[in-house]
């Protein structure tokens, strides 16, 4: 399994109140004691900090919020030690502003890295900078319109994201090479392969002229949907391949690399992961995260359980012969997995996060933990909107108020979906900061540490952590986990989520109960009543009933 690491929030440890590499190199233990095979770091390098690292000013360095290349090394080495491995996060579908790449490009029309990013003059007829004249009509993912107008050479640039980051163009070989290079720099270094971000943005659909096409009209707005522009583009595929001849072909087999690919699916999952065509190892996909949302992620709805087990269903089914699956609830990017698709009150939070866990873990695929899931971390308490600090969240703010829309609405919307919910320090201990840092963390400490938190669980048997390392356990132990064929079972439930798991002769059924009420095991599968348990998260009085969010992994006689 991968553990991912959002540094900044994980442990500080000069008390500066913001996490950092001397920090998960004294926490090396807890990573140990769960089982991690693999460390994923999101990113440490310099950067202006904007969106908390995903702009990134220089890719062969070590922001010194966060230590030094010194320290990566030592990471690196002490992760070697004890058999776990490095990812580090690899954000070249854009840049910062402030990269030396762009700041050259900016420089003039006719720099020699003008070509690097996707500048394009106002839309004929226009001035730049008046409203509409923008090249395309694309909506950018953290605020409004994907073009920054620049003044003084009187072009537009594209950032699909922030502003300040502006979208590398791939098209141009010099920039593939760049990044092929750099690549190749971390992996002499020792580490041990990417989690790639937003990498199937990296292909624009450009006319031979470089027209660049709009997107549908989105309803309300003046902007458009550019997506069909740049998710999985015409080249993508080609650049990935390329990629893998260039900085992965002739080395270790066993590195690895994820591509986080949002809009990505399933029929282009398979070919991203056939191993025959040499493109990523698996993709994070985004079905599942989208279930609960309506127009966009703001637009919150409630989970049905049958749209959760159709749309994994559908993954397992599609790539069981060919590539493979990355599984994960959470992420630095998602609101945590026991508030969202559990149950946080008190009475059901350790069941409901441990039965959500089991359930996961017990798909086949890799399965991704992301720092604090394994304690049962929870959506944090905002107040108001000051105690925001995300750029998605305050951009989304400040538009969706000037729109028109209701503040009050709108703040209900990003105290359930912020991504800042997954921001704030892991929670170590019951001390006034958590165990995090000796001084002032730079995001408040959810004030539930008192009682959810690492040290309380370490040795508590019955804990959310002690859950988590079982389940790694068991697929580290039993190939049927590992690699046993996936089958669903009860398709329609709305309550119970059940599938069998089989290899070799050998067959696991796993059911979990994703609600408040009990449920009666022979009515729904008869043939689980005798079977042996393997693995529970609740004890077991009653063989034929399943209690509120009870979990069994069941071997069949
Ligand atoms: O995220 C890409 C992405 O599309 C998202 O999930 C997005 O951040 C947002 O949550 C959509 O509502 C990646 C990184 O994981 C994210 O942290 C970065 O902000 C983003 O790319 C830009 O680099």
């Amino acid at each position: 399994m991968v553990y991912q690491i959002y540094p900044r929030s994980f442990m500080d440890s000069d008390g500066d109140g913001v996490g950092d590499l001397g920090g998960v190199l004294q926490r090396l233990d807890h990573l140990a004691d769960l089982g991690v095979d693999v460390l994923w770091l999101s990113p440490v390098y310099p950067s202006p900090q904007a969106d908390n690292g995903y702009d990134i000013s220089d890719y062969q360095g070590i922001d010194p919020l966060f230590g030094t290349l010194d320290q990566l090394d030592d990471l690196i080495v002490k992760l070697h030690a004890r058999g776990m491995r490095l990812l580090m996060d690899l954000v070249v579908n854009h840049t910062s502003d402030e990269h030396p790449w762009f700041l050259e490009s900016r420089a003039s029309r006719t720099s020699p890295k003008r070509d690097w990013y996707w500048w394009r003059p106002p839309r004929t007829g226009l001035a730049g900078g008046e409203p509409g004249a923008e090249p395309t009509n694309w909506q950018s993912f953290f605020s409004g319109s994907t073009w920054e107008y620049d003044e003084p050479s009187g072009e537009y640039y594209l950032h699909l994201f922030d502003r300040r980051q502006p979208d590398l163009n791939w098209e141009n070989p010099e920039v593939r090479e760049a990044v092929y290079s750099m690549m190749r720099w971390w992996l002499d270094r020792g580490v041990d392969g990417f989690r790639m971000d937003v990498i199937n943005m990296i292909s624009k659909d450009v006319a031979a002229d470089g027209h660049l096409h709009d997107g549908p009209p989105i309803p309300g707005t003046s902007l458009g949907d550019g997506s069909a522009s740049y998710l999985c583009g015409p080249r993508i595929h080609e650049f990935l391949q390329e990629m893998h001849r260039e900085v992965f072909a002739g080395r270790d087999a066993a590195l690895l690399t994820v591509g986080e690919m949002p809009g990505v699916t399933v029929e282009e999952a398979r070919l991203f992961t056939d191993p025959t065509r040499g493109e990523v190892d698996m993709v994070f996909q985004f079905e599942h995260v989208a279930l609960d949302q309506g127009s966009s992620k703001w637009d919150v709805r409630p989970l049905r359980m049958r749209d959760l087990k159709a749309s994994f269903g559908r993954w397992q089914a599609g790539l069981a012969d060919v590539g493979w699956n990355s599984l994960y609830w959470d992420n630095h990017d998602q609101p945590r997995a026991v508030s969202r698709f559990g149950d946080d009150s008190p009475r059901y939070r350790r069941d409901s996060a441990t039965c959500l866990a089991t359930l996961l873990h017990l798909h086949r695929g890799t399965p991704y933990v992301y720092q604090g899931e394994e304690l049962g971390m929870a959506n944090f308490p905002f107040a108001g909107l000051d105690d925001f600090s995300d750029i998605e969240s305050l951009n989304h703010h400040v538009q969706a108020v000037s729109a028109g829309e209701d503040a009050a609405h709108v703040l209900a919307a990003l105290r359930r979906m912020s991504r800042d919910n997954a921001r704030t320090p892991v929670q170590w201990d019951a001390s006034p900061s958590a165990g995090f840092t000796t001084g002032t963390p730079w995001m408040p400490v959810n004030p539930d540490h008192v009682e959810w938190n690492a040290d309380a669980q370490r040795n508590d048997p019955t804990s959310v952590l002690a859950h988590h390392r079982r389940l790694i356990a068991l697929r580290h132990e039993n190939a049927v986990v590992a690699l046993g064929d996936f089958h669903l079972l009860l398709p329609e439930h709305d309550q119970v989520y059940a599938f069998t798991r089989s290899l070799a002769g050998e067959t696991l059924v796993v059911v979990c109960n994703l609600s408040r009420t009990a449920q009666s095991l022979p009515d729904l599968l008869p043939q689980a009543v005798d079977a042996e348990l393997v693995l529970g998260n609740l004890p077991v009085d009653d063989a034929a009933v399943l209690r509120p969010w009870e979990a069994r992994v069941l071997r069949l006689r």
